[in-house]
């Protein structure tokens, strides 16, 4: 049986990174993002804009290598268009935060769309589908409370 996720964001400290590209939907995401800091209780949360997915993994770097974050949330929207440019834009996204991860042992959570239209992508930020943007916030506070919990023993 799966254990219920400690979700207590108190005395936690968040990093938000949101891609302005496809601004309708990620905005959505970051009203999500925020209502799930709120709900939470996480104590101390700071967004940072930057251009498209693209750039979502470096910022993610200096966020989790600065020491201030105990988590980093990625927020964006890659939806397909004619050609095969958001194909390399949400692989590279996805390895590069994978990556930040893994390299500096702060989770990043990724909380990017990736779609085929803008319905889709309205469903899955507050629509039908739920929220991807309060969904990365929660996997950041447990991710968060797992790693303080094996640091502190
Ligand atoms: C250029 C581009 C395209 C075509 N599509 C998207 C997208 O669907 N979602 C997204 O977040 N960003 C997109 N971008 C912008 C890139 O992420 C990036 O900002 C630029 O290529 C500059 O490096």
């Amino acid at each position: 049986m799966a254990g219920e996720p400690n979700l207590d964001g108190s005395g936690l400290s968040i990093a938000v990174a949101v891609a302005r590209f496809n601004e309708a939907i990620t905005s959505r995401l970051l009203n999500g993002a925020l209502d799930a800091v709120r709900r939470h209780g996480v104590s101390e949360h700071d967004v940072y804009w930057v251009p498209g997915s693209f750039e979502l993994p470096v910022a993610a770097k200096h966020l989790a290598e600065g020491g201030r974050f105990d988590a980093v949330v990625c927020l964006g929207a890659v939806i397909r268009h004619e050609t095969d440019h958001y194909l390399h834009i949400a692989t590279q996204a996805a390895a590069g935060i994978q990556r930040v991860t893994l390299d500096s042992g702060v989770p990043c959570t990724f909380g990017v769309l990736t779609c085929d239209n803008d319905e889709q992508a309205l469903a899955r930020s507050g629509g039908n589908r739920g929220n991807k943007g309060f969904e990365a916030v929660e996997s950041a506070i447990e991710m968060a409370k797992l790693i303080r919990s094996l640091r502190t023993g």
